[in-house]
Order: C-alpha cells, then sequence, then structure tokens
C-alpha cells in the first residue's frame, strides 16, 4: 500500500436516544479505508468535538494512522496539561479509530489484535431500579427472565430520591437527596432482593459518592450479608484514601473508576489491591491503547475489568469495551445499557445481547459502523443535566 496518510478527522455529534454521543471518524487517503472511535463525554460534547477539529485534525492530517502508539503518546503530550476529560475523550476517538483502522487493514475484529479470544461472549449486568422494594423486585425477575444472571440493583437511582428535604429558606434549585435516607434504605433493599429472590443470581450496587466517606464504610459492611458481586463508586476519585479503611473492616468486593482520567487514580489502588474491579470510561481515559495497559496491570494484582457501559458511551465505544472484554485474562463483568432499533439504525454492527452475554460481529476492526445521514437527523440537547446539580437536604451541594 502506497504511503498511507490521514487525511480528515471530525466530530460526528448525534443523539438517537436523547443522549449526546460523540463518536469521531478518521479518514485516509485508501479509498473507504476509514475508522470510528468513541470521544462521549455527555455533559461536555461540544467542547470534546472542538477538542476533536480545532486540535487533533491540524495534529493528525498527513501522519500515518498505523503508528497508533506513537500518535497516542504524542497527541497526549501535544497539550502539555493532560489527563482531563475532555483531551482524554478527544484523544480516545482518534484512538479507538485507528485501531479500527489496524482491523479493517489486518481482516481481523480488534479483539484478535489484542490477543483473541478469552471467552466467546462477555457477561453483562443490567440496572433494576424501582420507587420501592417490591417495584425492584418485580424489575429483577423480568431481567431475570430474560436470561441476565448478573443485576444491579437501585432504587429510585442515584442517592435515592422523594425523600422528606427539611430545607432553609431560600434554598437554591437543585436535585435533593437525604444521605442518610438513602444509606438506610439500600441494606432494606438487599435484605428484601435477597429474601424474595435468593443467592442464585449476583447483584449489585451503586452508591454513585453519593454519602459520607465514613457513611460509606458503615454502607459497606452493612451490606457485607448480601454477598453482593461488587459495590461501586463508594466513595468519590477524591477521597479514594479512605478505600483502605472499607477494605480493612469488611470483604464486600469494590469496584470503582468510571471517574478516573488520571494513571495517579487508579495505581495506587491496584497496586494496593483496595479495589476488586475497574471501571473506567474508557473514552474519559484515552481508549484502547490505555486501556489495555490498565487491564494488564490490573491482571497483576489480581483486580478485574468491568467497564463502564451506560446509555452515555456509543455503539462503538460499547463495542471497545467487548473487545477487550473478550481478549483480556482478567475479565470480570460488562455494564450494559442495551440499544434502541433506533441506535440499530444509526449504528449497524452494535454488539448483541443473547440470554445475558454480549457478542460482538467478526467485521474487521471494532464491527460497527455509522449512517451519518441518519445520525444527522437526531441532533445532541443544549440543555444542561440537572441531575448533576446534586443537594442534600439543607441545601449544599455535593458531588453527583
Ligand atoms: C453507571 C454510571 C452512570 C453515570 C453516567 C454519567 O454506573 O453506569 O454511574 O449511570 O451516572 O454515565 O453520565
Ligand atoms: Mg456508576
Amino acid at each position: 500500500m502506497s504511503e498511507l496518510k490521514i487525511t480528515d478527522v471530525k466530530a460526528i455529534l448525534t443523539a438517537p436516544d436523547g443522549i449526546n454521543l460523540v463518536v469521531v471518524k478518521i479518514e485516509t487517503n485508501e479509498p473507504g479505508l476509514y475508522g470510528l472511535g468513541c470521544a462521549t463525554f455527555t455533559q461536555r460534547y461540544l467542547s470534546v468535538r472542538s477538542a476533536v477539529e480545532d486540535y487533533m485534525k491540524p495534529f493528525l492530517i498527513g501522519k500515518d494512522p498505523q503508528r497508533i502508539e506513537d500518535i497516542w503518546q504524542t497527541a497526549m503530550v501535544s497539550s502539555y496539561w493532560r489527563n482531563g476529560p475532555v483531551l482524554n475523550n478527544a484523544i480516545s476517538g482518534v484512538d479507538m479509530a485507528l485501531w479500527d483502522i489496524k482491523g479493517k487493514m489486518a481482516g481481523m475484529p480488534v479483539y484478535q489484535l489484542l490477543g483473541g479470544k478469552c471467552r466467546e461472549a462477555a457477561a453483562v449486568y443490567r440496572h433494576a431500579d424501582g420507587r420501592d422494594a417490591r417495584e425492584v423486585e418485580d424489575n429483577v425477575r423480568r431481567y431475570m427472565e430474560q436470561g441476565y444472571r448478573y443485576i444491579r440493583c437501585q432504587m429510585g437511582g442515584y442517592g435515592g430520591r422523594n425523600h422528606i428535604i427539611h430545607a432553609p429558606e431560600n434554598a437554591q434549585p437543585g436535585a435533593y437527596y437525604d444521605p442518610d435516607t438513602y444509606a438506610r434504605s439500600v441494606p432494606a433493599l438487599f435484605e428484601h432482593i435477597r429474601t424474595a429472590i435468593g443467592f442464585e443470581i449476583e447483584v449489585l450496587h451503586d452508591i454513585h459518592e453519593r454519602v459520607s466517606p465514613i457513611e460509606a464504610v458503615r454502607m459497606a459492611k452493612a451490606l457485607e450479608p448480601y454477598r453482593l458481586f461488587f459495590l461501586e463508586d463508594a466513595l468519590p476519585p477524591e477521597q479514594i484514601e479512605w478505600f483502605r479503611t472499607i477494605r480493612a473492616q469488611c470483604a464486600v468486593p469494590i469496584a470503582m473508576g468510571e471517574l478516573f482520567v488520571h494513571p495517579n487514580e487508579w495505581t495506587g489502588l491496584i497496586a494496593e489491591k483496595l479495589i476488586d474491579f475497574i471501571r473506567c470510561h474508557i473514552s474519559a481515559i484515552g481508549g484502547i491503547t490505555p486501556a489495555r495497559k490498565l487491564a494488564a496491570l490490573c491482571e497483576s494484582f489480581g483486580v478485574r475489568t468491568a467497564w463502564h457501559g451506560p446509555g452515555d458511551v456509543s455503539p462503538v465505544g460499547h463495542a471497545a469495551n467487548v473487545h477487550l472484554d473478550l481478549a483480556v485474562p482478567n475479565f470480570g463483568i460488562q455494564e450494559w445499557n442495551g440499544f434502541s432499533d433506533r441506535m440499530k439504525e444509526v449504528f449497524p454492527g452494535c454488539p448483541e445481547i443473547r440470554n445475558g452475554y454480549v457478542y460482538v460481529n467478526d467485521k474487521p476492526g471494532l464491527g460497527v459502523d455509522l449512517n451519518e445521514e441518519l445520525a444527522a437527523k437526531f441532533p445532541c440537547g443544549t440543555e444542561l443535566p440537572k441531575w448533576t446539580l446534586a443537594r442534600i437536604t439543607d441545601g449544599t451541594s455535593v458531588r453527583p
């Protein structure tokens, strides 16, 4: 092949299900050879588009798309200040697109480039929620009937809701909740679920950094009898030192990472074995290139992967998650949000769910395409998210 060069880099913004997604498309001078990567930071998607089109595009035009590692390293330090969610997402979109191109050139799915299959598919967990324990139970049973064996149980989303709020006069607007009511409701929820359904399925819970560190310790201890598969985001990234206290006091498996953007956030937790599952939002750490190294680091310390897989990851990003899931020995579980029919139309080749497992197709690269004409029919919204303006009962702003 004559000297292969990158000829165009663009960010495609689309929201087929009303959730803002960012996909980077890299084109080359080889007719028909292009790659797609996920750069979805839904709360700041316009900033990511600028980082891609104003900075990554001039940085990349004319470069050889085969040089994935060198492009990742040089893109990372090109801004001097680095390791933040906006620039990491932009670099992830580029990185995943280059892995997509590499697979297309090799005629192989990306999991083959990462060492081949350690498993045929990745087991997934779904999100059961409800206003009370009975409704959560009904939703757990609904997922069990669909073949899922790992189910995250929340009662009122993150931090619970509809609590009695004793706010002072002129309290500021926000998404109010009461951490104490929430913290006391969670063991009661799992008491109900385990009593009603037993221990044949794996259950999970996401604290979502909604309680104080000492409350997180108390919750972890109170949940020990219910054999959670893991307890997620018990602490905010700013308080990860407290994981030592949780580890010293109970044996609940700990998952953390969707908010991480800097290696210093995870390296110590892994080396000191303070967590059991790493849950990074792969585009927030810079893509497949750092994620595969992170998975290898985790393998040495007995930590398993559980990549972030919510609605604000594009099908390209979900496919990247699954290609990694298949190829690492220390796979834990894959979070799964599911795709609407509309999403599958915009993104042909979406990974498929069958009986609680997710499968990628064997097309070369990541295996997902993007119908740009259809994507343009679902513009991203400009409304700022309301749920991130979390406040506790007296109106104090807290991490969402
Ligand atoms: C999860 C996450 C998400 C995040 C969302 C933020 O476990 O899937 O906590 O629900 O809140 O991705 O935009
Ligand atoms: Mg979470």
